[in-house]
């Protein structure tokens, strides 16, 4: 407010009445004229006189204050800061006093004394101006004392003064005189133009720890100065970089990386990971997919790169500092995956059976519900349908309950079906029978000669050879024969052998069945699903060789040889049906009890051996129950190991029997291959999980053989997968295998290098790093498996391989082939080699060439050449994996970078319309030496 405009108004009024009446007059005593100047911390009085009216005049008299930045005039009162006084002197004059006894800056701005009567308003002012040594607005002041800052951002002090003359404003840093300049400081200063206030901000960026210390602003003018002192320390902090935002969403199957900075953590200070999905559990998450390095200003940083696979990995995940922690919440989007408690449903006639299904899937479905014979069921008499969908949009549920269950509905197939915007997916249901003479329901009375035959929906109890049903009772077809000990004769029972009059009969351990040929014990687990064809047919050695036995017992006695024909006729009847069972059925080893002799199948005697192969073995924590296993279909076999597709029960710990893939050795394995195996088995052991590397889920070490269970993947090895979608017409090449496109091939160079840095960084060495040790999903996830040659090289990094076997010999690197030198380094040679495998679409290295003609060549330093589809850049990476010298390779970390790099950049790295047929060459069979 500047005073002409509203005492000078006022002042004209009362000048107005004067000259109208003459009367009353209205005037500040002290003061310079219009101006007041005070000094600052002193006290101030005021005083005003009105003259000309009668003291009994009902008049209202007060002082009003106007500041400087403002226009609205106050009303004092002897409350606060002042002390107003009024006091008639004399019969026609009066006195108000206004006092202070502290005078502060704040206070100055325009005192008015302001007579109002009934005739008009009176009045005068005065212009209080305050002098002295500055002081320190501490409102507008950075709170002095200690000031706790982080490292590398930015700190701004303020400093804001009142001084009368203006105060001059310089900053301290351990007593030196800062300047604006290129070392980190700014200073910027605002004077006032109007007022008392002075105002400075010393800010620095980035703060650095030579900057922490004591600073100090000092404000002068000529009365004096004034100081305000703090003290910067650093404390740590931990921030999330990247995703910038909460709730960032991603693709499912893509990959995002989270990143944390940590600053002032101190010396060795390291940032940890966890995972919570859905508000479970917190996990520790370690291992290759973990990145951390220091920055040039000294700041930690760390980075989890985090496959989105499975709609499982949506969730909270959460950087750590000692007690601090910064975390991040990501979001999933995709199309369904629907997941099915079991794939096959037994159940009997008259049974009702839910099926349920079960769906992930971002944006929620659209459809969601079950189809026989591409009709969508709904609800029927038969058949009732129910969805539900919960937690928000991640997780629905569709279940169908088929009541009754008819003897016509074995073999039905229902598919739970679910729709997104995103895609689609279905899995199968099949009802099946349920074999009541391996679930125990049956009640056949095997020790009356009765055997158990399942049938659609129920099952008979028949007699068993030689025994016909007379009066209800199995009774035998021939007189009673002289009782022979046909145990000691020559027995078949797979397990223990009874003698009893006329005949034997065979018992099974607990936990085994003995099979309606009354002679073979299989696991009970092994008929919890319908079989599926399995790989033997070969009838075990025992039958026929038993066979000839009894014919070699040669007594003469004529009564004896009828005894032995009936025998030989059971055994011969035996066998046949022995066969036929073996050949519906995964010949799966049975489990080795303790080595009785006499009562069990000598070829499952321990030897001193093998006494030390299973110490090595001590329980730890990984051992699955055999009996919660059953066994599908054979994957696969080698000369002495197979794989075969199994179900475990609950070993993800859902309470359901969830497909597994079961790595053993067959029992005619060497003991170098059996000490392999458990070799390998030690190793997947300690291997923490990676969506790049095929999980390890438990194991069988308490008899044999020794099982060794792992995560099922569906695709199979990566290098048939690569030659079924070669362009051209091949004998694998199947017309519903969708061809494949660079991005692909690109990403499955991505997810091999992470698989694979993840393994280094748990300290092993694979050996074996192709592409037909590296399997793939349906979703192409793939994942590095086969551990038959890795060495845990914990402490020493490098690998001296001491035994003999076949040799990778192809994808080897030149120390592995010169010295059997092997380090991460040399598997990141081997991966070189699989890079090329992918780009060729699995054809075989060095085509044309034999293993010695390879080795000689790749010593004398020459490398594959550039297939002509692959472009230079990516060629330039796999010549670094091969280059001659281990430590100029790239690590599998750097890798994993490259080819995060070229799948952003979208460039032509492969192009597939370049191949040519002669790349395309296989190498068929296997040599004694070499692994192809
Ligand atoms: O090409 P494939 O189908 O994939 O045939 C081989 C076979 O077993 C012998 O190694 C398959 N296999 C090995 N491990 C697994 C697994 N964890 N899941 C699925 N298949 C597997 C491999």
């Amino acid at each position: 407010m500047y005073p002409g405009l509203f005492p000078g108004q006022l002042l004209a009024t009362s000048l107005m009445l004067l000259v109208a009446e003459g009367v009353p007059t209205v005037r500040i005593t002290n003061g310079n004229g219009t101006r007041f100047v005070a000094a600052v911390g002193k006290s101030v009085e005021l005083e005003c006189t009105v003259t000309g009216i009668s003291d009994s005049k009902d008049v209202q008299l007060r002082w009003q204050y106007v500041g400087d930045f403002s226009i609205d005039p106050v009303i004092l009162g002897s409350t606060g800061y002042y002390s107003v006084t009024q006091v008639v002197q004399s019969r026609n004059m009066r006195v108000i006093t206004l006092q202070t006894a502290d005078v502060r800056y704040e206070y100055e701005g325009y005192y008015y004394c302001h007579l109002q009567t009934a005739e008009g308003n009176y009045t005068d002012y005065v212009e209080l101006r305050v002098e002295g040594v500055p002081v320190f607005d501490l409102n507008q002041t950075t709170p002095p004392g200690e000031l706790a800052s982080t490292l590398q951002d930015t700190l701004d002090i303020v400093c804001t003064v009142n001084a009368r003359p203006g105060a001059a404003m310089q900053w301290f840093m351990n007593g030196t005189l800062l300047y604006s300049s290129a070392r980190g400081y700014t200073i910027s200063t605002t004077e006032p133009l109007l007022g008392t206030v002075t105002s400075s901000t010393l800010s620095v960026f980035p703060l650095t720890r030579e900057q922490l210390g004591n600073y100090s602003c000092v404000a002068k003018n000529i009365r004096g100065q004034a100081r305000t002192e703090w003290w910067v320390t650093a404390v740590p902090r931990l921030t999330v970089v990247s995703p910038e935002t909460n709730g960032s969403r991603v693709n499912l199957g893509d990959e995002l990386t989270v990143q944390c900075k940590g600053v002032n953590l101190g010396n060795g200070g390291k940032i940890t990971w966890s995972f919570s999905s859905n508000g479970a559990a917190w996990t520790t998450l370690t291992g290759g997919n973990i990145v951390a390095w220091t920055d040039t200003m000294g700041a930690i940083n760390s980075q989890l790169s985090v496959t989105y696979s499975h709609y499982s990995s949506q969730g909270i995940y959460r950087c750590s500092w000692n007690t601090m922690f910064q975390s991040v919440f990501i979001r999933i989007v995709g199309p369904p995956v629907v997941t099915l408690s079991t794939t096959t449903v037994t159940a009997l006639p008259g049974d009702a059976v839910t099926l349920t299904c079960r769906v992930n899937a971002n944006p929620r479905p659209t459809t969601l519900g079950w189809f026989y014979r591409n009709q969508e069921l709904g609800n029927s008499t038969k058949y009732t349908v129910y969805r539900t969908y919960i937690t928000g949009d991640l997780y629905s549920q569709t279940t169908l309950t088929i009541d009754p269950m008819e003897e016509t509905d074995y073999g039905n197939k229902y598919k739970c079906v679910a729709n997104n915007v995103q895609g689609r997916d279905t899995e199968n249901v099949t009802l099946r029978d349920v074999n009541e003479c391996v679930t125990g329901e049956a009640t056949c009375e095997w020790d009356q000669h009765e055997i158990c035959v399942d049938t659609l929906g129920s099952y008979e109890c028949h007699c068993g050879t030689g025994f016909d049903r007379r009066d209800g009772i199995c009774t035998a077809t021939t007189a009673a024969p002289v009782d022979v000990n046909q145990c000691k004769v020559d027995h078949q029972c797979d397990q223990t052998c009874v003698n009893y009059f006329g005949s034997f009969r065979c018992e099974c351990m607990a936990d085994f069945l003995l099979q309606a040929d009354m002679v073979t014990c299989l696991p009970v687990s092994s008929f919890m699903v319908s079989p599926v064809t399995g790989s033997s047919t070969q009838p075990p050695a025992g039958a026929t060789a038993g066979g000839n036995n009894v014919l070699a017992i040669g007594l003469g006695v004529g009564i004896t040889v009828v005894i032995v024909a009936i025998v030989v006729i059971i055994v011969v009847i035996v066998c046949r049906r022995r066969g036929n069972r073996e050949r519906e059925l995964i010949d799966i080893p049975k489990p080795k009890p303790s080595p009785t002799p006499g009562l069990y199948n000598s070829a499952y005697s321990v030897n001193d051996d093998e006494a030390h192969i299973y110490s090595e073995l001590a329980p730890t924590g990984n051992e699955f129950p055999r009996g919660r296993l059953r066994f599908l279909n054979s994957l696969g076999e080698g000369k002495f190991g197979r794989v075969v597709m199994a179900e475990a029960l609950s070993i993800n710990k859902t309470g359901k029997w969830e497909e597994v893939a079961v790595k053993m050795v067959k029992e005619t394995a060497t003991d170098a291959v059996k000490e392999d195996f458990y070799h390998e088995l030690t190793i997947v052991r300690k291997l923490s999980t990676h969506p790049n590397v095929v999980a390890f889920l438990g194991c069988v070490t308490a008899s044999d053989p020794v099982l060794m269970i792992m995560e099922y993947v569906n695709g199979g090895d990566l290098l048939t997968f690569l030659r079924k979608r070669r362009p051209e017409k091949t004998p694998e090449k199947t017309s519903e295998e969708e061809a494949l496109t660079p991005k692909d091939m690109l990403s499955f160079a991505l997810q091999i290098a992470r698989g694979m840095a993840h393994i280094a960084a748990q300290k092993i060495i694979h050996r074996d790093v192709a592409a037909r040790n590296v399997l793939i999903d349906r979703k192409h996830v793939c994942k590095v498996s086969d551990f038959g040659l890795a060495r845990d090289v914990e402490g020493a990094d490098v690998y001296e391989r001491t035994n003999k076997g076949p040799l990778p010999i192809r994808w080897m690197a030149p120390e592995s082939l010169r010295d059997s030198i092997h380090t991460s380094k040399s598997d990141v040679w081997s991966f070189g080699v699989l890079l090329w495998e992918i780009v060729t679409l699995g054809s075989s290295p060095y085509p044309g060439m034999s293993g010695q003609q390879v080795m000689t060549s790749v010593l004398e330093g020459k490398k594959l050449v550039c297939p002509p589809q692959c472009n230079k850049d990516l060629y330039g990476i796999m010549s670094r994996c091969w280059n001659d010298s281990d430590t100029s390779r790239p690590t599998f970390d750097i890798l994993s970078r490259d080819f995060e790099r070229i799948l952003e950049d979208e460039g032509d790295y492969i192009q597939l319309n370049q191949m040519e047929e002669g790349i395309y060459q296989v190498l068929e069979g296997m040599r004694p030496e070499e692994k192809l």
